[in-house]
């Protein structure tokens, strides 16, 4: 069932209203998350500086406009076991502490990645690969101390992340060159004993990919054959201007929901530069720097009407199908926190996200939360 979200401000105006108060609701204060109402938690990606609250401005926007929370790096592999057998939590604690004190709903990310796992992992003392044995045990201890260290405190579990390529196969990632196909469903099966209450996801980017997609399917399929939990799917939002087409967003939505898995709009951010391979090579030219990062100063009005008007049509794709969608959460607070400045060309200025580099929600945002308060608004007859 769905966590159900007061709109603080719809319940401001139904009081003035039971009070004899104005009839025009009050609701100027209605932020996205009242606007989104019930229809799916509605989240964003926390830094550090944001956890150390040295961010108060972003934090602000996180307590009034978001109703979850992910943390961006700091449940990382390598962030909470840099060391075999050193945990540190610090900082995914404060996390915690943050949603907790803000009534957030979390999300941990992500127990199995095999990028940002701590190069010890997987490997012996001599840098020779570990034999299947140690590799799970290594995981074992890894995921059952994690899941355990938060349990009670996060809804779900990014469990394995980016495993599936895009012609379906498996990524040959230290964990598939030792375990085989086998280390997927040996995550979950470990996540599920360390907290059986726990919510357990597959993440993936290129989502709309159809070769990804079915790779997807069977893996769900194949989790479910062997009677392991498997809840939902995030399919990560990291979009463009000419990329991914909504209607095969929309399919792989479908085909995953299909499987009887709910749908999460996960790591959601739109770069509204010119798409770039992460082969170019920023040392070329003046021009050709200036070509991939024409917008240094502000984004041309015309460039920012077609990305929020992109943003819309991907939003209302996520309220045509709120059945099967349980989360949609961008990948960071406002623009100059994303990830996307720095890839896949470093110094880059983008504006990808839902909040501008003032703190202020994009022209999109505006309209769903005019949306909803017409929507709310009772008639003025
Ligand atoms: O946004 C994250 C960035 O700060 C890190 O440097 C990067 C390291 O790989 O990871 C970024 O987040 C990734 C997420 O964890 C998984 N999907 C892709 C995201 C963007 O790279």
């Amino acid at each position: 069932m769905k966590v159900k979200h007061i709109a603080s401000a719809v319940l401001v105006a139904a009081f003035a209203v039971a009070c004899g108060g104005p009839k025009t609701a009050p609701v100027e204060e209605m932020t996205l998350k009242d606007a989104v109402g019930d229809k799916f938690l509605i989240g964003t990606a926390l830094n550090v500086n944001q956890v150390a609250g040295r961010d108060t401005n972003a934090t602000n926007i996180v307590k009034t406009q978001f109703s979850a929370i992910v943390p961006e790096n700091c449940m990382k592999m390598e962030e909470v076991q840099p060391e075999e057998g050193k945990f540190t939590f610090e900082d995914a604690d404060a996390f915690v502490k943050f949603g907790e004190e803000n009534g957030l709903t979390m999300t941990g990310h992500c127990l199995i990645w095999h990028s940002q796992c701590p190069e010890w992992f997987c490997v012996d003392k001599n840098g020779k690969n570990v034999t299947p044995e140690v590799l799970k045990q290594r995981m074992k201890t890894h995921i059952t101390t994690v899941v355990q260290h938060f349990k009670g405190k996060l809804k779900g579990w990014d469990v394995v992340n980016e495993a599936i390529i895009e012609d379906g196969s498996y990524r040959k990632s230290k964990f598939y060159e030792i375990l085989g196909e086998e280390f997927i469903p040996l995550a979950f099966q470990y996540a599920h004993e360390a907290d059986s209450t726990i919510e357990l996801y597959y993440n993936d980017y290129g989502m709309d990919n159809p070769g990804r997609r079915d790779g997807v399917v069977k893996l769900i399929r194949s989790l479910k054959e062997k009677g392991l939990r498997i809840d939902a799917v995030g399919m990560q939002g990291h979009m463009g201007m000419d990329y991914p087409k909504i209607e095969d967003f929309e399919k792989s939505m479908l085909a995953f929901a299909n499987e009887g898995v709910k749908v999460m709009i996960t790591e959601w951010d739109m770069s509204a530069l010119p798409t770039a391979s992460r082969t170019a090579n920023i040392s070329d030219t003046v021009a050709f720097k200036k070509a991939l990062n024409p917008y240094p100063d502000a984004l041309p009005d015309s460039v920012s009407q077609a990305w929020n008007a992109r943003m819309k049509q991907f939003f209302d794709l996520f309220e045509k199908h709120a059945d099967i969608v349980d989360r949609v959460t961008a990948w960071g607070v406002t623009d100059g926190d994303s990830w996307k400045n720095g890839f896949p060309i470093r110094g880059r200025k983008d504006y990808p996200l839902l909040f501008d580099r003032d703190y202020q929600p994009k022209a999109w945002v505006k309209e769903v939360i005019e949306e909803a308060k017409n929507a709310e608004t009772p008639s003025a007859e």
